[in-house]
């Protein structure tokens, strides 16, 4: 009964693929073709991953219920396998086509889901700081890092479901496990040093009730993220830890320059050249950067002294959204004035939709392209 659905689904759902890439283009306008495809991006194999946040709630939020299955699905195969292997030997669950099919289908439906009525709606929440009819790159990456906070902290909800064995609303140290990806691998980052133990744990405790809360917690978890000079502070001590190979509680130049610097470096270009800077002509503005956070002059970062370009070497939540804010306005600027007028957004909808096209979608687009050479 149930093998039986399940192939008629799949068929059902080749059909509908099949009528979709073979329908004849009736519009002229290209953006009338793309598809919006609803992504599904947790992973337990490489949860670190980063994929660009939805830049419509409305999207998020189905995008996160579907993710919510998904994670209870892998959640059970990691923790009871033996659930899972024995009903269906060598065949992996099917994804629920039916559901899956109905939101994609609601947002591709023009009179459900209409981009640019969206996009009016969306329009003021941007342009908040200052409401003056633009948005800035500012105020679009304050937006993402809006939907990004909203959607890490769901996610640090659902792991804290977890880890809070008693249901307290509180994980302590003892209840806490490190991740299984963690466990699992001895060379995984951070497994060797402090991270996820409980000096970690210590540090993300702001109130020192040796309890986190879920505010507490989200930061346990994204450490990088967060504002509280606790684990800001944690945070760089275990990055001297990591780069201190002389063993001297500091870091020197040579510990700076080979790691450190390539970190902020990266962090600051925007685009990176394809063609490697040679190893001198490096050296002279990493000595520049070296001696502006060496505030005490002593030739050592200390722990505080890296407090500055912390977020750099872990890059944060804002850094991704300011990433995506720079490409939308690059793609949408049409008078290439910096900023963007609900005009501009209404004329390049799919800009704002990109992050939920798949990269199959791109190629469909480049046939599409072809077709008209
Ligand atoms: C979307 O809404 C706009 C503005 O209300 C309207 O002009 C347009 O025709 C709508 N598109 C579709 C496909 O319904
Ligand atoms: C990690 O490595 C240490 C020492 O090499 C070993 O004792 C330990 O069992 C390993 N842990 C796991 C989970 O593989
Ligand atoms: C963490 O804090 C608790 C008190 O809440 C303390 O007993 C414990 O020693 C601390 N652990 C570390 C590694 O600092
Ligand atoms: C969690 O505890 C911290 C520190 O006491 C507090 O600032 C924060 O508001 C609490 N969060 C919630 C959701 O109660
Ligand atoms: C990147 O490449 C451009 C063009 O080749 C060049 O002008 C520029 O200096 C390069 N930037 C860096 C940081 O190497
Ligand atoms: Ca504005
Ligand atoms: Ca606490």
């Amino acid at each position: 009964m149930g093998k039986v659905s399940a192939i008629i689904y799949i068929a059902v759902a080749l059909l509908i693929l099949f009528l979709i890439s073979h329908s004849p283009k009736k519009h002229p306008n290209h953006s009338r073709h793309r598809r919006l495809k609803l992504r599904s991006s947790f992973s337990f194999s490489n949860p670190t991953h980063h994929e660009p946040v939805a830049f419509d709630p409305l999207v998020a939020d189905i995008e996160r219920r579907r993710e919510d299955r998904q994670w209870e699905k892998q959640y059970l195969e990691h923790t009871h396998p033996e659930l899972v292997n024995d009903h269906a030997p060598g065949h992996e669950s099917q994804p629920e086509w039916e559901d899956f099919m109905n939101a994609e289908d609601y947002l591709n439906d023009e009179d459900k889901f209409n981009v640019t009525n969206r996009l009016v709606m969306l329009f003021p929440k941007i342009d908040a700081d200052p409401a003056d009819g633009f948005v800035t790159e500012n105020e679009l990456t304050e937006w993402h890092l809006q939907q990004a906070a909203k959607e890490v902290l769901h996610r640090s909800m659902r792991e804290m479901e977890v880890h809070d064995k008693n249901h307290d609303g509180f994980v302590s140290f003892a209840e806490y496990e490190p991740p299984s990806w963690v466990k699992n691998d001895n060379n995984s980052f951070g497994y060797d040093m402090g991270w996820w133990k409980e000096e970690h744990f210590n540090a993300s405790d702001a109130n020192g009730d040796g309890l986190l809360n879920i505010t507490e917690f989200n930061d346990f978890l994204h450490p990088s993220d967060s504002k509280s000079p606790k684990l800001l502070h944690w945070l760089c001590k275990e990055e001297v830890r990591e780069r201190d190979t002389d063993r001297d509680g500091k870091v020197n130049f040579d510990e700076f320059f080979h790691g450190l610097f390539d970190l902020v470096r990266n962090y600051d270009e925007e685009d990176h050249n394809s063609s490697h800077p040679s190893h001198d002509s490096l050296e002279s503005p990493a000595r520049h950067l070296f001696s502006q956070l060496d505030k005490d002059g002593d030739r050592l970062l200390s722990e505080e002294e890296l407090l500055p370009i912390i977020g750099k070497i872990h890059p944060s939540e804002r850094y991704y959204a300011k990433q995506q804010a720079d490409y939308i306005i690059s793609q949408a600027d049409s008078d290439k004035d910096g900023r963007l007028s609900l005009l501009e957004m209404i004329e390049n909808p799919y800009v704002f939709y990109s992050a939920i096209f798949s990269e199959d979608e791109d190629d469909d687009d480049y046939e599409y392209h072809d077709e008209f050479r």
